[in-house]
């Protein structure tokens, strides 16, 4: 592990190599939001700008992208790891940690590893950490690093940085809503943003069978510890039942956590596999800013924000429950 160096020390280490470097590769987490994706279109198009030699990589599992990110200037994103890695500088932007790189090969083959994020609890894999929890999105620290890199965004760039910016801070409504955030979202628009094209492609255009699955899984709620704790647990079946795709459980915890007197909500997802081998995913928020979920994600096995975080598990229906309401008590 590298040695915990001050935010502005990074930043500056970080800029060297981008300026410096010529050939990079751009990836990204497992199952890429809005802020993972935006950050490596917005990163590798600002590279290019300055004549970079640039390959974004995405894993083949998570292509093609969730519906509402399509509108992404995508077209150059491949799924194959170019063969010259060795020769490359690879920026890892948004991965809190190892285990959640997908592209398999990366950290271990390229001459240098950048890693640029903003979760708390990152596991500073990289060369260089540049990881600034102060960030709403890593896409906010990308667009800090522009000017010095003598980049002026173009629309598709700002459009990228925007899409992490407004899913990661919830609209503008997360506590991870800053001054910053606002005035990076002035930036971007003055770049050419629309955000109401934005908008109606983030969350409007909704497939009927999302909403099928949403009706399922309010059906599904559970509260535990008079309601500290709400759960819905979502079986194989109901995406067969409903014709929803995984990707289309995002948003559900949105409607969960606002239930009155909530303290962590959670949204558990059996995985596709066999029927002898079912895994959970697991996704928590925190509802009322009293619990650091992450802590609770951690010893589920996973990791993420004090206010959203997850983790994939074998337990069962019951017995997550109990383990999450066992956590709820203990960091309570
Ligand atoms: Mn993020």
């Amino acid at each position: 592990m590298a040695p915990e160096l001050p935010v502005d020390t990074a930043r500056r280490l970080v800029l060297e190599r981008l300026r410096d470097d010529e050939r990079f590769v751009v990836v990204s987490h497992e199952h890429p939001d809005g802020d993972a994706l935006g950050s490596v279109v917005a990163l590798s198009r600002a590279l290019r700008q300055i004549g970079k030699d640039v390959v974004a990589v995405l894993d083949a599992a998570d292509m093609p992208v969730p519906r509402e990110y399509r509108g992404l200037a995508l077209e150059t994103v491949t799924t194959t790891v170019p063969d010259d890695l060795e020769q490359r500088t690879a920026v890892y932007v948004d991965c809190g940690n190892a285990d959640r790189m997908p592209v398999p090969g990366v950290r271990e083959g390229a001459r240098t590893v950048l890693n640029v994020d903003h979760h708390h609890d990152n596991t500073r894999f990289g060369d260089v950490d540049l990881v600034d929890p102060s960030a709403s999105c890593t896409a906010e620290i990308l667009w800090d690093l522009l000017p010095d890199l003598g980049v002026e965004p173009d629309r598709e760039t700002a459009q990228a940085l925007y899409i992490g910016l407004v899913t990661d801070t919830g609209r503008f409504m997360y506590g991870n809503t800053s001054t910053r955030s606002h005035l990076m979202a002035a930036d971007l628009i003055a770049c050419g943003v629309a955000p109401f094209d934005a908008y109606r492609r983030l969350y409007e255009g909704v497939p009927w069978a999302k909403l099928a699955l949403l009706g399922r899984a309010l059906e599904r709620v559970r509260r535990e510890l008079d309601g500290a704790l709400t759960v819905v647990h979502l079986r194989r079946s109901d995406y067969a039942d409903t014709g929803a795709d995984e990707s289309e459980t995002e948003g559900i915890i949105d409607h969960v956590r606002t239930v009155a007197g909530t303290t962590v909500a959670a949204v558990a997802r059996e995985l596709p596999g066999t029927d002898d081998d079912v895994r959970t995913k697991v996704s928590l928020r925190a509802a009322d800013g009293t619990i650091d979920v992450s802590a609770i994600a951690r010893a589920g096995g996973g990791g993420g924000h004090p206010q959203a975080a997850g983790f994939t598990t074998t337990m069962g229906e019951d017995e997550l429950v109990r383990f999450l309401a066992e956590q709820l008590l203990a960091h309570r």
